[in-house]
């Protein structure tokens, strides 16, 4: 045992598992940023909130930090241990606790996979409606940590909206039990939403109350190339006219020529500038509704091509398209922003951010795709191969700055969905005001005194 504080721990809980061994330390100290280099203490892998509550008291007495940890699919970097931090993964704690029919809601242990959860929802013949391309790896308690939104946002909303109840284990190591699945409570503060994109800022969630919901329709997808940019949202504004979406996203043919690289077949015999899938559900009328609105958008010259799924295996193809983005440009290692701006702000937003990327990054590589729908967009930038890192991310940080500028004059956020962490902490006040963010270090006094949670993470 490397550390003699360790010791202790191991001693006061003998069931507790903890690793210490270099790849262990590499492999549960990163996430999906890797700019980080992960350098913990040691792991802790917790089976019970008991054990969770034992650690974190055990960190207040000896000044350890904590970084919990779920899937660490994380972009910015909110689950990165590169100090000497216990990493408190729950993958242990990854049980379905329990389903009650009358309520609608089934209760996991926080460690558990989305994909598991939701695999349990539809077991019971409903739907946890939350779902992105991590769905595998991802947790529930990690979705929690940063309000996790996704593909299905547009007509579901994000994680917050579905989290009836959870359990927190504070940063002093008490346990609340927060929201209790109750429909209706009037009764002050709800701590639950504070909990909710907190980043582990304010304690371990160790438990989450869904909320479920009636299974989705049978569904058609569909994939329209667009001419220019500007016709996205209003290619939008037509389907979501006619139709109620099920999801609604964009990808440019930068994204598409990544993804084609790594297996696929074209969707169209040309290429086009932009992409949309779409989904909705495949009765009759949907369909006849969503043949108008692409004949409407083919007659309007906002869209030149389209197709429909004709079976389940085409509509995954298609999904992949879009899916597929993220893992098909990781090895450049990209800077990511994901940014949001109000639906009705995205045609000017749009215009603004596409002449300045346009501006400053003539030398490098942009791939533009996103939650169109909700007003959410992602950038990744790539690497050029030979290019040290940090001259990159400098670069990088450089042109953030001009963007968020942008965003600030347009009202949004720098980061719609994958939680400020390190990679926007420099950014937060251009979402949040300083009274905020005053606020919200007053908040985190009070939940973890000591600062023993996740410190260094969303501010400092
Ligand atoms: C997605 O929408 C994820 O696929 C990842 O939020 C986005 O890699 C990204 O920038
Ligand atoms: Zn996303």
């Amino acid at each position: 045992m490397p550390d003699p504080r360790l010791h202790g721990l191991a001693r006061d809980l003998p069931q507790l598992r903890l690793k210490t061994d270099l790849a262990d330390l590499e492999h549960y100290g990163r996430d999906w940023t890797r700019r980080w280099t992960p350098a913990p203490l040691a792991i802790a892998l917790p089976g019970t909130v008991a054990e969770v509550q034992a650690i974190v008291r055990w960190a207040n007495a000896n000044s350890v930090a904590i970084v919990p940890s779920g899937g660490r699919t994380g972009l910015s970097g909110g689950a990165v241990a590169a100090h000497g931090e216990l990493v408190v993964s729950l993958e242990r704690m990854n049980r379905v606790l329990g389903f009650d029919a009358v309520d609608r809601t089934l209760t996991v242990e926080a460690g558990i996979p989305l994909q598991l959860a939701q695999e349990a929802a539809r077991g019971h013949g409903l739907q946890y409606p939350v779902d992105f391309a991590a769905r595998g790896s991802a947790s529930i308690g990690g979705s929690i940590a940063t309000n996790a939104g996704g593909i299905r946002v547009v007509r579901y909303g994000n994680t917050r909206e579905w989290i009836a109840g959870l359990k927190l284990v504070t940063g002093t190591g008490e346990l609340l039990d927060l929201g209790r699945a109750l429909v209706k409570d009037s009764s002050g503060y709800d701590l639950r939403h504070l909990a909710i994109a907190a980043e582990g800022t304010l304690g371990i969630v160790v438990e989450a109350t869904l909320r479920l919901t009636d299974p989705p329709p049978p569904t058609n997808v569909m994939l329209l190339a667009l001419p220019s940019f500007e016709a996205l949202m209003r290619v939008f504004e037509a389907f979501r006219a006619r139709l109620q979406l099920q999801a609604f996203e964009f990808f440019t043919d930068v994204a598409l020529k990544h993804v084609l690289a790594h297996g696929g077949q074209a969707p169209f015999a040309e290429t086009h500038p932009y992409y949309v899938v779409t989904e909705f559900a495949s009765d009759e009328a949907s369909e006849v509704e969503a043949l108008a609105a692409f004949e409407q958008c083919m007659g309007e010259g906002l869209a030149s091509d389209g197709v429909i799924s004709a079976s389940d295996a085409q509509a995954q193809q298609l999904w992949r398209l879009r899916e597929g983005i993220t893992e098909s440009v990781a090895r450049y290692v990209p800077y990511k922003n994901d940014v949001s701006v109000r639906i009705a702000a995205m045609p000017a937003f749009l215009a603004e951010a596409q002449a300045l990327l346009a501006r400053e990054y003539p030398q490098f590589e942009v791939v533009w795709f996103g939650h169109i729908g909700d007003g959410n967009l992602h950038i990744n930038i790539l690497k050029p191969d030979g290019m040290a890192q940090a001259d990159f991310v400098a670069d990088c940080e450089r042109v953030t700055k001009v963007l968020a500028g942008a965003l600030q004059r347009h009202g949004g956020s720098i980061s719609a969905e994958h939680g400020i962490g390190l990679v926007k902490k420099p950014y937060l006040g251009c979402t949040r005001s300083d009274a905020e963010i005053a606020a919200m270090r007053a908040i985190k006094a009070v939940f973890d005194p000591a600062g023993v949670m996740n410190p260094g993470k969303l501010f400092d």
